[in-house]
């Protein structure tokens, strides 16, 4: 059980999630990835090939040769540090018409992406021709099993505090292909990892790795924090049983959201998610949003702490390690930094696309709401005549809060 799941206080009213079947719990694959040398040195793929369960994709009995294949993907999948591998036909079916609502309703806010490509969002053959499977594939990520609500510190994402995960996961879905065409012979395939409009929590639950919380995420018995990633592919792999939802009658990431972001249940409003104000959008944030940001600088992760769900996540993925101390971090040292060290430290990280320009903006509110300390004082006047209008306004939002308490 994490930390994070004991401090929750939602846990007490929480027999509303399904969680009857927590005793079934096997313990988790964890940091598997140093296997994957070993593993596929030591022969694993020429044991796979000569168990003389593989024959080429297209004989006969394709149904039971792509059952066996998908066998071995999961196997390899494993020692390539992977958590879950699923396969899912790459039809999204009425997760279309639910992305299509969302879109009419302008709840993408400024993600001019999301409506751009939503056709190809929902045609998985337009962006890749011949697609008719999709390896849904989740990594676990939780970083530790810290807290961070301390005003004076700043609350990263878990995701975030590592390394950056859209390319580590799309590595090991290439090593994976690889394998996979040792297996079958050559195929026709793309990998992604939140790089392309692919619609990724759908495919996931399609193909068994969890169903799809209230707050939208993959959510499994093993908790919601984990990456998702896909193989799109032409090969004629049976699709998995999708899993039971179990959120029953719980509530309690519609509750915890400090935004009130979650709508309804399964729907997100982006433009009042923390997520999005700290690392989408490009320019103010709404003044009516700045109180409730708390300490929150990139992302926020209150819709997974509350769920019940998370009590059962283990420590994911070494790769994705706290780094430069962005699980501890002070708001003041953080804001000191210039952009070079920023750059600099920052490198390998997902928060450094955003920029120094936000990466200043969202600490000024943090620390506009904040203890009021000589030092976040001072920090702010520091920076009052910023380069940046968007910081300097920003900032002078802060040190009006500090003067009105
Ligand atoms: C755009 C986006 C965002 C936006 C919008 C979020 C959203 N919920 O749509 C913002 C910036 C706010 C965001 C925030 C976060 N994101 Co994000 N995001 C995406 C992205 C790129 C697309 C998601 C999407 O298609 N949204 C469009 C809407 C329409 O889809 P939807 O909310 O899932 O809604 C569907 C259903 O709810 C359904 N529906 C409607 N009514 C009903 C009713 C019922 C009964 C059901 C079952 C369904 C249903 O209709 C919709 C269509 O399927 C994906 C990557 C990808 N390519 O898929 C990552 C992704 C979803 N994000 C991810 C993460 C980690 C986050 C954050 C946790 C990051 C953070 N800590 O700050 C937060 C969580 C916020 C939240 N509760 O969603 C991960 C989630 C991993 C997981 N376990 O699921 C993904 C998959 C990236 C990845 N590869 O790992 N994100
Ligand atoms: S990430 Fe935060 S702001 Fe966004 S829906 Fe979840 S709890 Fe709400
Ligand atoms: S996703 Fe939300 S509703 Fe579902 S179990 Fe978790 S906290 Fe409860």
């Amino acid at each position: 059980m994490t930390e994070c799941a004991n401090q929750c206080p939602c846990q007490r009213r929480l027999a509303g999630a399904e969680i009857a079947v927590e005793k079934n719990h096997q313990p988790r694959l964890q940091g598997s990835c140093q296997f994957f040398a070993q593993a596929l040195g030591s022969g694993l793929i020429g044991q796979i090939k000569n168990s003389g369960n593989i024959r080429a994709m297209h004989d006969d009995d394709s149904t039971m040769n792509g059952a066996a294949l998908k066998a071995s993907i999961r196997e390899i999948g494993r020692t390539l540090g992977f958590a879950e591998i699923g396969v899912a036909r790459a039809e999204p079916g009425a997760a279309v018409a639910g992305l299509r609502a969302w879109l009419a309703e302008g709840m993408h806010g400024e993600m001019d992406y999301m409506a751009r490509h939503a056709e190809l969002r929902a045609q998985p053959q337009q962006l890749q021709p011949g697609t008719i499977t999709v390896i849904s594939a989740a990594v676990d990520y939780l970083p530790h099993d810290k807290t961070d609500d301390t005003p004076a510190q700043a609350a990263i994402s878990r995701y975030a505090q590592g390394r950056d995960y859209h390319k580590i996961v799309r590595t090991r879905l290439q090593k994976l292909a690889d394998a996979i065409s040792e297996l079958a012979g050559p195929f026709g395939y793309r990998v992604f990892s939140d790089s392309a409009p692919v619609m990724e929590v759908e495919f996931a639950s399609q193909a068994g790795l969890g169903w799809r919380g209230k707050h939208t995420l993959l959510l499994s018995k093993q908790g919601s924090w984990r990456f998702l990633g896909e193989i799109y592919c032409d090969l004629p792999l049976p699709p998995d049983t999708p899993s039971e939802p179990h959120c029953g009658t719980c509530t309690a990431c519609i509750t915890a959201c400090p935004t009130a972001a979650i709508v309804a249940p399964y729907k997100v409003d982006a433009r009042r998610c923390i997520s999005y104000l700290t690392i989408e959008l490009a320019g103010a944030i709404p003044e009516e949003f700045r109180p409730l940001i708390g300490n929150r600088i990139y992302g926020c992760d209150d819709c997974q702490l509350c769920c019940p769900w998370n009590r059962f996540a283990r420590i994911g993925d070494p790769a994705f390690a706290p780094r430069q101390g962005l699980d501890s971090a002070s708001l003041v040292e953080l804001f000191a930094w210039s952009e070079q060290q920023f750059n600099d430290r920052l490198a390998g990280s997902p928060i450094r696309r955003i920029g120094h320009e936000r990466w200043l903006r969202n600490i000024a509110v943090a620390l506009g709401n904040g203890p009021t300390t000589t030092e976040s004082r001072a920090a702010l006047e520091n920076r009052a005549g910023d380069s940046s209008p968007l910081v300097r306004e920003h900032v002078a939002w802060a040190l009006a809060t500090h003067r009105a308490e």
